[in-house]
C-alpha cells in the first residue's frame, strides 16, 4: 500500500537513542562513508555529500547508472531497521545512509521512482535539523517539514522532493532512508 499523504513523527526515537545512533553512525569503522559520482546531462558531477549503504545480500539498488551491493546487515542496524519496520507497517531490505557535513551539502530535487522500488520510503533523521519539499499530491505546489534529530518520516518515493541547501550555519546530519526493493 501507499501513502497518500506523508507521515511524520517527531520522537520516533528518544533522545538518547537518537545521539548513540548518530555517534554509532559518525564512527568511520562501523560505516565506510564514501563520496560519489554520476552524470548528468552528460556531466559527471560529485555528489554533495558522502553516502553509505547496507541491505539483504545480494540486493543491488541501482540508481543514476551505479550499482549499490548490499552485503548484508550489521547486527545493530538491523534491530534499528526492526523499530522502523514496526512504525511503518512495511518490510524493508535495503537501507541508503546520506551525510551532510554542513548546510552547504544537500539533495537536489528528485523521484525515487526506479524500477523495483516498491512501498513508501521510511526516513529517519539523526542530527542538525535541515529543510525537507516535497510537491503537494493536490497542486503540486511545495511543501515542506524540517526533519528533527530521531524524527521518521515516511513518504511515497515517487513523489518528487529534496533536502534542501541552507546558508545558516548547521552542523552534521545524517539521514537513513530505508527501502523496499523488489527484485
Ligand atoms: O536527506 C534527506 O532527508 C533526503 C533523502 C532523500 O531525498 C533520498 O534519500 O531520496
Amino acid at each position: 500500500m501507499r501513502l497518500l499523504s506523508v507521515f511524520y513523527q517527531r520522537d520516533f526515537l528518544p533522545s538518547k537513542d537518537a545521539d548513540h545512533w548518530l555517534n554509532w553512525l559518525q564512527q568511520e569503522n562501523n560505516v565506510a562513508w564514501a563520496r560519489e559520482s554520476f552524470s548528468i546531462f552528460g556531466r559527471r558531477v560529485t555528489a554533495p555529500r558522502r553516502l553509505a549503504w547496507f541491505g539483504d545480500a545480494g540486493l543491488n539498488y541501482r540508481y543514476t547508472g551505479t550499482d549499490h551491493m548490499a552485503e548484508g546487515w550489521p547486527t545493530a542496524l538491523s534491530a534499528l531497521r526492526d523499530r522502523v519496520q514496526a512504525v511503518a507497517a512495511q518490510e524493508f531490505n535495503f537501507l541508503l545512509l546520506n551525510r551532510y557535513a554542513n548546510g552547504q551539502q544537500y539533495m537536489g530535487w528528485h523521484r525515487d521512482d526506479e524500477a523495483g522500488c516498491a512501498g513508501n520510503i521510511a526516513s529517519l533523521s539523526l542530527g542538525a535539523p535541515r529543510r525537507f519539499r516535497y510537491e503537494s499530491e493536490i497542486n503540486g505546489k511545495s511543501e515542506q517539514i524540517d526533519l528533527e534529530h530521531g524524527s521518521l518520516l515516511l513518504f511515497d518515493g515517487r513523489r518528487r522532493h529534496c533536502l534542501a541547501k541552507t546558508v545558516r550555519p548547521v552542523e552534521e546530519r545524517i539521514n537513513l532512508t530505508f527501502r523496499l526493493l523488489k527484485l
